[in-house]
């Protein structure tokens, strides 16, 4: 079974890092993973969202977040919404949470974020440098849940 990654990042928040958020994507699925980022490595979709009733977004993405082994965020575009994921993810789902940052790019990491010693926090500056450390923690997270019972059906 492939590991699952719910991918969050910035919509409504801005759309400055879409085509960042395309490329973790493809390198992640590149790399055997099932990727659910729904539209938001989307180039086509702006900070309008989609076209979707909001019920039916939250619903859809939290079902997502729910069926994740681990969920990434890309958390240099500060968002509500990312924001809100990394909460659901943690405290209603217990699930891993990697989070990228460049540190250039906003005054700092909200502390909400870099606080939370549970979250993996991946600074950066080159998307090149990143990658491959993304990957490490994503393999080293599969390598760990491998080594798990499984939970009875
Ligand atoms: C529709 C109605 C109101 O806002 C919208 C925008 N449409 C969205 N479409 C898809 N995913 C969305 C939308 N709004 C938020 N999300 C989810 O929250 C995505 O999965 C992102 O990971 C995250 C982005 O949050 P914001 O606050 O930047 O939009």
């Amino acid at each position: 079974m492939p590991t699952t990654i719910y991918f969050s990042g910035s919509i409504s928040g801005g759309r400055a890092d879409v085509a960042l958020y395309r490329r973790i994507v493809d390198v992640l699925e590149a790399d055997g993973f099932h990727v659910l980022a729904g539209s938001v490595a989307a180039e086509h979709v702006s900070d309008g969202g989609e076209a979707l009733d909001p019920c039916f977004i939250f619903d859809r993405d939290i079902g997502w977040i729910e069926e994740a082994d681990v969920l990434v965020a890309e958390v240099s575009t500060p968002s509500l919404g990312v924001g809100y994921e990394i909460a659901a993810a943690r405290y209603r789902y217990d699930i891993p949470v990697i989070c990228l940052y460049r540190p250039a790019y906003t005054k700092r990491c909200s502390a909400m974020i870099s606080g939370d010693r549970k979250i993996e926090l991946i600074e950066y500056d080159e998307v090149d440098t990143m990658l491959p450390r993304l990957r490490e923690s994503l393999h080293r997270e599969r390598r760990s849940r491998a080594r798990l019972p499984s939970t009875p059906a």
